[in-house]
Parts: structure tokens; C-alpha cells; sequence
């Protein structure tokens, strides 16, 4: 067995389970099998996937016939590349429950994250989904650092995200306590830091940076905090931003990705020995990495649109889904031990889709809201930028010469009526500047919508 590197030991108390401390994986088995092994298990649990939604999905029956596949048709992994992608559209086009291949007496859980219009886009959970999610989780804890004796501060959100309850599983399945804090309330999140001893903070990184301002205006030191490890994801970030948090709030830093369509949290971690790279749940998930634009797969180590195929999933499995997100794929021995290949740190996305304070956003979201209300043209401008490290949204929208020639206060009254509008369909704060007609530039391509200022 391959012994973790102790650097992190040092500060620990002395706990009476020094087996739980000394813990390397959370399931050594499947977490270092060998890539032959690993790759048989996949080879099965596809198999077993295809026939499943073959059998009980209407619309993979359809686009596997369409494409010519029947689960018996597919006996390597190799295979894998002849089946059809499926979108995100596709899942909008089976909203709520169309693509799922369980009865409804069997899901126990819905999760739902935002979709391209104001639908979200939802996932079902059987028991067994439940807890392997759980069971993952709690792997990916392992994974950075985390063991039995950890405080675990969860203040990703809980509710339709899966981020606070993704996290909150794993915590327990491991053995760990966990703070189901949530989001917000920063005052209240530094003192329960400071009372309850945290050891480990799970948020969002732009969160953890908005933490560190609140606790230096209120005196709170980070460096007389009992936190080691920050397990940030949800949204993209950088090495620079990782560099910041690391000096700002005395931790190690790691990165986390997952998705609701895939499962949520716990889908990739970076692991606290080799800080390079994510290692992603081969053991459930089969990924690739294709050229977004001609859907070719690309080999290992070229940077392209990350695409998941559920295996183990029962809820929603999914084939060869385009996760829209930019990364690559490394399959070189890693020095934690662990065999499952590492995807970069994610790049960017292959679509128009924006991580404002974690919600995920798409301007056509916006524009169905703005369309919707009388006097609003559909011209408009959303600036995002970063200050004190919180994500704003700026929308400039166009309205028609009535309306703009109307006294100050029923201009403020729409804007106010837009924002809220805004707030209550996609959960993200903005503010409204309202524009005279033909104030915002006209393109004679692809319209301008978004510019980004934030610099991760
Ligand atoms: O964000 C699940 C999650 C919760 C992941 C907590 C990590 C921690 P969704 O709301 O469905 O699920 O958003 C998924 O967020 O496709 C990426 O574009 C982006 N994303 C997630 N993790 C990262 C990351 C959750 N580490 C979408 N780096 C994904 C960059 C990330 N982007």
C-alpha cells in the first residue's frame, strides 16, 4: 500500500480511531484497481447501462435504433464511441421525468439545476443512487485529506442544488461530523468556524474569498482557525485564485467538480498528495474528451468538451452526456496511488453558460424573462464582474421610447419589477439599468451579450 505523505498529519489532535486517521482511501479496492481490472468493470457495467435504458427509456431506444446499436452490438469499450451523445436539450426535451429508467415508486430523491430556458433540468435518485453517491462522496473526502475526525463546514447550498446534500451524505457515510450550514449568513458562518472548531470548509472558492474579506473587517483571524482543508468547486477558478485562498484562509486548497446531470458533488477531486489534476470515478463514470465542435474523440492529453457516460446509475443513467465543460484527460500513474485518470483543471465551457455565485446562468434565460415584459425591447447587455470577490450581474436592457420618456419613478418601478422577476425565475441577484432604445450596440453577426470582466 502506498503510505500518504504525513505533511498534514502534524497539526492533528490525537483521536482515539487512529486507524480512521491513518486511512489513505475510503475504498482502496476500487479506488487503485489496476487498469485492466478497471477497465473490465466498465466494459460489464456498460453493457448492463445500455441494456437498461435500451429497455426502459423511450428516447435511447429511439436514438440507439436510429444509430443502428443494440446493447448486444456493444462488446468492447471501444464501442462506446458508436453510441449516440446526448444533450443537455435532450434532457429539456424530456422534462421532468422522460429520461428516467426507474419507476417512479423507486426514486426516492429529485435534484434539479438550471436549464437553457426557465426549466430546470432534473434528476432522479433510486436508494442504491443514494448511496453510492454517498459512498463517492465520502471517497472524494478521502481523497483530499479528509478522515473520521474531521468538523466538516458544509456551506455549499441545500435544496434542489446538490451541492450542500451531495457533500452532507458523504460526510456522514464517511463518519465525519458535519455542519450543514449552507450558504450565507457570513457573520454566523466565522463564528461557528471559530466555536465548533471546523477543520475541513466546503463552498463555493469565490465564497471562500468573500469569507476571508468579512473576517478581516471583523477581526476573525483564519491563522487561529482549526481549518486545513478547503474543497472548493461549483464554478470555475484558478491556480491564482487557488494561491489567494490558500494565503487568505491558511488552508490547502482543492478543487472538486461534479454536476447534477452526472450526479452532483463527488464526480471528480483533486487528491491532497498530488495536487495536479482531478481524479475522476472511472469506476462509475466513463469519460472522454471530444472535439465540441466535430463530436471526434480526442486522445488523452488534448483539451476538448468532457463527455460522461453514467455506469452504475439507475435513477438517470446517461450515454456519452456532453457536459459542455473544456478539459483533458491524464491517464499517468498518479503518486496517491489511485489508477483513475485526472481531468485538468476545468478551462472554460463550449457553450454560453455563466457560473454567477454558483447558480449556473444562460442568457437566453434571461432574455425569455426580459422578452415577457411589456415595454422591454429585446436588446440587452449582461456585465458580470467580481467585486470583493462576489460575482455581480449588471443587465442593460432597452426600453421603448414610451417608456423611457416616462417620469423617473416608473422607470425605477420596472427595473425593480425586472430584477425581481430575474431573482424569482433563476435565484440569481442582479441589477437592472434600463437604456434608451438603440443604446446597445447593434452586431451584424452573433450578438454581444455577455461581457465577463471577472478575472479567475
Ligand atoms: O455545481 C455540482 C457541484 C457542487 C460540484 C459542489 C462541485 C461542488 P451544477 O449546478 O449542475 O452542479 O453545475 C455543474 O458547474 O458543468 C461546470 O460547468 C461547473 N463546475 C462544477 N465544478 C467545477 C469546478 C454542481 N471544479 C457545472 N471547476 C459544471 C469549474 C465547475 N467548473
Amino acid at each position: 500500500m502506498l503510505f500518504r505523505l504525513d505533511v498534514h498529519f502534524s497539526t492533528y489532535p490525537v483521536y482515539q480511531d487512529q486507524e480512521a486517521l491513518l486511512a489513505t482511501y475510503f475504498n482502496e479496492e476500487f479506488e487503485t484497481l489496476p487498469r485492466i481490472a478497471l477497465e473490465a468493470l466498465q466494459l460489464k457495467r456498460l453493457q448492463a447501462t445500455v441494456e437498461t435504458v435500451y429497455r426502459n427509456v423511450p428516447f435511447y431506444r429511439s436514438s440507439l435504433d436510429k444509430a443502428g446499436i443494440t446493447p448486444a452490438s456493444v462488446c468492447t469499450l471501444a464501442d462506446l464511441q458508436r453510441l449516440p451523445f446526448t444533450t443537455k436539450q435532450d434532457m429539456r426535451d424530456s422534462y421532468p421525468y422522460a429520461l428516467f429508467a426507474a419507476p417512479m415508486e423507486e426514486i426516492v430523491r429529485i435534484h434539479a439545476s438550471s436549464g437553457t430556458t426557465g426549466k430546470p433540468t432534473v434528476v432522479g435518485y433510486t436508494r442504491k443512487d443514494i448511496e453510492n453517491w454517498a459512498d463517492l462522496m465520502a471517497r472524494t473526502l478521502v481523497t483530499a485529506g479528509a478522515h473520521k475526525g474531521d468538523i466538516i463546514h458544509n456551506a455549499y447550498g441545500y435544496g434542489l442544488f446538490t451541492g450542500g446534500l451531495g457533500v452532507h451524505n458523504g460526510a456522514e457515510r464517511l463518519g465525519a461530523s458535519v455542519i450543514p450550514i449552507s450558504g450565507g449568513n457570513t457573520a454566523r458562518q466565522l463564528m461557528i468556524m471559530q466555536d465548533f472548531g471546523s477543520t475541513i470548509l466546503t463552498c463555493t472558492p469565490s465564497y471562500s474569498l468573500f469569507m476571508a474579506e468579512e473576517a478581516l473587517a471583523a477581526g476573525v483571524d483564519f491563522r487561529k482557525l482549526k481549518l486545513r482543508v478547503g474543497i472548493f468547486g461549483a464554478e470555475p477558478w484558478s491556480e491564482a485564485m487557488r494561491l489567494e485562498i490558500e494565503e487568505k484562509l491558511n488552508l490547502t486548497a482543492l478543487d472538486i467538480y461534479g454536476l447534477s446531470e452526472i450526479m452532483g458533488p463527488g464526480v471528480a477531486q483533486e487528491c491532497f498528495e498530488g495536487k495536479s489534476g482531478l481524479h475522476i470515478w472511472e469506476d462509475h463514470f466513463i469519460p472522454e474528451i471530444i472535439d465540441p465542435v466535430t463530436g471526434e474523440v480526442l486522445p488523452a492529453g488534448e483539451k476538448g468538451e468532457l463527455v460522461i457516460t453514467t455506469i452504475t446509475k439507475q435513477g438517470i443513467p446517461l450515454i456519452r452526456y456532453r457536459t459542455r465543460d473544456i478539459t483533458s484527460l491524464n491517464y499517468e500513474p498518479c503518486v496517491c496511488g489511485r489508477t483513475h485518470a485526472r481531468i485538468s483543471r476545468l478551462s472554460g465551457r463550449s457553450d454560453d453558460m455563466l457560473i454567477i455565485r454558483g447558480v449556473n446562468v444562460f442568457p437566453s434565460q434571461i432574455e425569455s424573462i426580459l422578452v415577457g415584459i411589456e415595454g422591454v425591447e429585446p436588446h440587452y447587455l449582461l456585465i458580470v464582474d467580481r467585486q470583493e470577490n462576489l460575482d455581480t450581474l449588471e443587465v442593460q436592457v432597452e426600453v421603448d421610447e414610451r417608456i423611457f420618456s416616462d417620469e423617473i419613478k416608473v422607470l425605477q418601478r420596472l427595473a425593480r419589477l425586472i430584477e425581481k422577476e430575474i431573482k424569482d425565475m433563476l435565484g440569481v441577484s442582479c441589477s437592472v439599468k434600463l437604456v434608451e432604445p438603440k443604446a446597445i450596440q447593434r452586431s451584424e453577426g452573433k450578438a454581444k451579450r455577455v461581457i465577463d470582466k471577472r478575472q479567475l
